[in-house]
């Protein structure tokens, strides 16, 4: 029973929506919808998308991406790529994927959380986590593995306000995928993300609280028009206290 409580705590921790507090109220959200969805007909501000995002939206919306949601390709080399993959590797294979996530977040999937790392290894995330978590709390010790399928799939969700701070920092390894925000008080209000592998996405504030993210599945995994083939993808995640 506990083991089993252990676990679904550590899902809820992950992705729960249902435990958030329903009297939460960020501030930042308020700035979101004062600023960026009270508003969506015009077009005041006239700032262009990074290469690496998507949006049919007004460009107000673009302020928020530059700095709520940023993208810097290739933080991690081949080399160091390997190396995470190696000393992950043996661990993820002797999990099972699985297909039946208690809250229907996630399909095709197997996960830990690792605190020791190798030398090498252990220097990336520091790097990861200086370059991630400069002026905002730092993060956890416990980093997030996780490994999807080529068919698997995250579903629009947005990680537990209870367990998860402002920041979350993800590296993908092995492949491209498309990550997709939807704004949570306007559906109409949607960005792709273009998450290259070897890339490093830092999702924090209005982008972390407003909206929902989801990993598109290979069938739709499209980022302007343009076919993004996903296959199996890991991801290492970091993140800080709320
Ligand atoms: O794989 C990723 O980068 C995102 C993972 C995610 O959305 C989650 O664990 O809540």
């Amino acid at each position: 029973m506990t083991a089993v409580f252990q676990k679904l705590s550590r899902f809820m921790c992950l992705r729960c929506l249902k435990w958030q507090s329903p009297a939460y109220l960020h501030c930042i959200s308020r700035d979101f919808h004062r600023t960026f969805t009270a508003d969506t007909t015009s077009n005041k501000c006239n700032i262009s998308l990074p290469s690496y995002a998507h949006s049919t939206t007004p460009e107000h919306v673009h302020l928020l991406l530059q700095h709520d949601m940023t993208v810097s390709e290739d933080f991690v080399s081949e080399k160091e790529e390997k190396s995470l993959l190696q000393e992950i590797e043996p661990y993820m294979a002797r999990l099972r994927y699985e297909y039946s996530h208690w809250d229907d977040a996630i399909h095709g999937y197997r996960e830990t959380e690792r605190s020791e790392w190798n030398a090498t290894n252990t220097h990336i995330l520091l790097r990861l986590k200086d370059f991630a978590f400069k002026d905002v709390n730092k993060p956890t010790e416990f980093v997030h593995v996780l490994d999807l399928e080529k068919d698997g799939l995250i579903k629009p969700h947005k990680d537990s306000v209870r367990f998860c701070g402002d920041t979350i920092a993800g590296i993908s390894l092995l492949s491209d995928c498309v990550m997709r925000l939807v704004a949570i008080d306007n559906t109409n209000i949607t960005v792709d993300i273009h998450l290259k592998q070897r890339s490093l996405y830092i999702m924090r504030n209005a982008a972390r609280f407003d909206f929902t993210h989801e990993i598109l599945h290979n069938d739709h995994s499209y980022f302007k028009d343009k076919r993004v083939e996903k296959g199996r993808r890991v991801s290492i995640i970091c993140r800080n206290n709320p």
